[in-house]
């Protein structure tokens, strides 16, 4: 059977789903494919902090009711280190904050507007191939309930993160793929327990970096670093509170139920272009980050805040200059995150069989960041997104 839209979008992350809200928003029509069940999405535990600039998108689109009800804001930041606990006020140093919200609620905002909407999403449909990039209607070849499908569509918008046939699609068109791996992974846990301090506490230690972070006032959201072909049998639960309250100098953190637990590797990953032809590709598709910097997600909603503009002027309008530009409007904002993230993972994780100079390195740069205005202020510029607004560029010459 064939069916039809205007924009075919492959994956039900937050980009693909606020691309299509925010497609249906401006009147334009899309169909959404999700090769999971909705139940196993919106249980997946994955990132939890919101930039105010990405808070602000989700609410102008209508689905900020829940982030701005049950959603914590914080104002900084603790960096722990050598016995010694730092505060970096982000209000304070750039007007700004961050909003602790998981993306798992983010999903669920996002998937239940779309049904309220009745506008279309197919889940455990899996999207096996995109055709006639190039013409004007491409189509994605559809398997669901053992039957295949063809969506028509005028484009294509694969959202389907870091292992989907977006990024393949565009690498066999010449697309290039600029990646980085990072010896070490992130030992996450999703905890039945009090957070041990009302903010996300970043802390580097000589066993390795820990963070800690939550969802509500009675589950906490923890990670350590571990090394990166690390086996999770081998950890159990009290060796991980144990290394948490070690890491994290939290003697008080106390033990919970273990509501969800994972090893996600660390690698940061730049596709460019980011579309072609009529296939455009957003969010994990085309990049990922090491999650040291809290990134990943909030690009993933830039992007397709973008996008999404750029193909209603097309549509609506006939006007394509927003959508050739599509990946250099992105890229900058993409690579000012990339280095964010590469710079607070090689802070904050010591590499395997680092000397005691590189130590005492991590240290002196860890103390300049806690004691120099200048410096917080660059961390709290970066860590809110506010770096990655208008920078005023000079021109150069006439
Ligand atoms: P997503 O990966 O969220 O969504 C892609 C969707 O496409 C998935 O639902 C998938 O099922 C679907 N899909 C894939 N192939 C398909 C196909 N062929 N057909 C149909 N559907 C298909 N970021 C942080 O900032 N902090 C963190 O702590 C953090 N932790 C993470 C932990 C893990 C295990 C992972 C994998 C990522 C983590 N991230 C973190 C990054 C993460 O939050 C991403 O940035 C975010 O999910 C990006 O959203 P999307 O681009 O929508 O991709
Ligand atoms: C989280 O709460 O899941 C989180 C917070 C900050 C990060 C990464 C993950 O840098």
């Amino acid at each position: 059977m064939t069916l039809r839209t205007t924009v075919g979008i492959i994956g039900a992350g937050p980009a693909g789903l606020l691309l299509a809200h925010l497609l249906h928003r401006a009147g334009v029509e899309s169909v959404v494919l999700e090769n999971r069940s909705r139940d196993y999405i919106e249980r997946r535990v994955r990132a939890g902090v919101l930039e105010p600039g990405a808070a602000q998108i989700l609410r102008d689109a209508g689905v900020g009711a829940r982030l701005d009800g049950e959603g914590l804001e914080h104002d900084g930041i603790h960096l722990r280190f050598d016995g010694e606990s730092h505060r970096i006020d982000f209000k304070e140093l750039t007007g700004r904050g961050i909003f602790v919200y998981g993306q798992q609620e983010v999903v669920k905002d996002l998937i239940q507007a779309r049904l309220d909407a009745e506008a279309p999403i197919m889940f455990e449909a899996r999207a096996r191939e995109i055709r006639d990039i190039d013409e004007d209607h491409p189509s994605i070849v559809v398997s669901q309930g053992g039957q295949d499908e063809l969506l028509e569509c005028d484009y294509v918008v694969a959202c389907d993160g870091s292992h989907g046939i977006g990024r393949s699609a565009m690498q066999a068109r010449g697309a290039v793929i600029y990646e980085r791996n990072y010896p070490h992974s992130w030992l996450g846990i999703l905890a039945a327990t009090p957070p041990a301090a009302d903010e996300l506490i970043y802390a580097y230690h000589e066993r390795g970096f820990a963070l800690h972070s939550m969802r509500t006032p009675a589950v906490s959201r923890l990670y350590l670093q571990v090394p990166s072909n690390e086996i999770l049998d081998t950890w159990s639960a009290e060796r991980i509170w144990q290394e948490l309250r070690l890491r994290l100098h939290a003697p008080s953190l106390e033990a919970g139920e273990i509501l969800d637990i994972g090893i996600t590797a660390m690698t940061s990953v730049v596709l460019e272009p980011m579309h072609s032809g009529r296939l455009f590709v957003a969010g994990d598709a085309a990049h990922i980050v090491p999650p040291t910097g809290a990134k990943g997600m909030n690009l993933a909603l830039a992007d397709v805040t973008v996008l999404a503009a750029a193909l209603t002027e097309q549509i609506q309008n006939g006007s394509s200059a927003a959508l050739n530009s599509y990946t250099s409007d992105c890229l900058p904002r993409v690579w000012r995150a990339q280095y964010f993230s590469s710079f607070m993972t090689q802070l904050l994780h010591r590499k395997p069989h680092e000397d005691e100079f590189e130590g005492r390195m991590h240290l002196a740069q860890l103390r300049y960041l806690t004691s120099s205005r200048t410096a917080s202020k660059s961390l709290a510029e970066n860590y809110t997104g506010a770096a990655t607004g208008s920078v005023a560029v000079a021109k150069i010459g006439p």
